[in-house]
């Protein structure tokens, strides 16, 4: 368990928009051994969380929230980096295709789901952020995965979930694939009524319902 005053530093410099801090911080915490998905979900997620909240309510304005953006995503490329560590060689267990939706250019999320599910064996094809559904259809295809993942950030671009769905049903290709959605807004509703079928609400979860879908 990582010391609580050291996870309280670490959002604390994320939402202060310190780089160099958050990186410190990071590298530190998994040089002594510690939990770097814990170190995620206790400190970064909750400190860019804040600073979404803070843009949201106007307290906050673009720039910085691209500066504590940078800062997440550094923080990101350092746990992912000690993720892919964590996995060693592992059976593979299925294919999945991941990507965020057109319209939509968040893909910190995105990149955490990428890194555990190839920590735990998964194979992704990891076809990047603000991806149109032709070509997220054209590669599952081409790559022959067994589920498609799409991630979406905006209330906006959820719909891209549902196009997807109904891109999936008009190629007669919808049997053929698994369909997992997530992303902040997207809720085990939203998967229902679209007829997705898996939601995530966060990596570790992803993680499970590929097991599930998949029953490996
Ligand atoms: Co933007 N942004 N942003 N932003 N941004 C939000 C989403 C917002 C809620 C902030 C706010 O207003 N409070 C708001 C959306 C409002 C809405 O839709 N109603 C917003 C807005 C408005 C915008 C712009 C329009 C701002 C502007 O230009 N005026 C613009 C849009 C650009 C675009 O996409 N077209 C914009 C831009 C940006 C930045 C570029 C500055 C930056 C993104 C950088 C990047 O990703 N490379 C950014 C950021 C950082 C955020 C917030 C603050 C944080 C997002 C994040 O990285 N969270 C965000 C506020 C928030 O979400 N609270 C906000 C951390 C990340 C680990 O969590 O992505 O949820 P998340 O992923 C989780 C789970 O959701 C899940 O697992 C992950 C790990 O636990 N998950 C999956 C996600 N995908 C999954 C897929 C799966 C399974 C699980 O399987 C398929």
């Amino acid at each position: 368990m990582i010391d609580k005053d050291i996870i309280a530093q670490a959002k604390k410099q994320l939402v202060d928009q310190n780089k160099e801090k958050v990186l410190e911080i990071a590298n530190n915490v998994i040089a002594d051994g510690g939990d770097p998905l814990e170190l995620m979900d206790r400190a970064f997620i909750p400190g860019i969380n804040k600073v979404g909240d803070l843009f949201g309510r106007g307290q906050l304005f673009l720039p910085e929230l691209m500066v504590a953006a940078d800062a997440m995503q550094a923080a990101t490329d350092v746990i992912n980096v000690a993720l892919a560590k964590m996995g060693g060689k592992q059976e593979k267990k299925g294919k999945v295709a991941l990507a965020t939706v057109k319209g939509d250019v968040h893909d910190i999320g995105k990149c955490i789901v990428v890194s555990l599910m190839r920590a735990n064996g998964i194979t992704v094809f990891d076809l990047g952020r603000d991806v149109d559904t032709d070509t997220i259809v054209e590669q599952a295809v081409k790559e022959d995965v067994d589920i498609i993942g799409t991630s979406a950030l905006l209330t906006t671009t959820m719909g891209q979930q549902k196009k997807l769905e109904q891109a999936l049903k008009s190629a007669g290709l919808r049997d053929r694939f698994k369909t997992m959605v997530g992303g902040a807004p997207v809720t085990g509703r939203w998967a229902a009524r679209i007829g997705a079928d898996a939601y995530a609400e966060d990596a570790q979860d992803g993680v499970m319902k590929v097991k599930e879908l998949l029953a490996v």
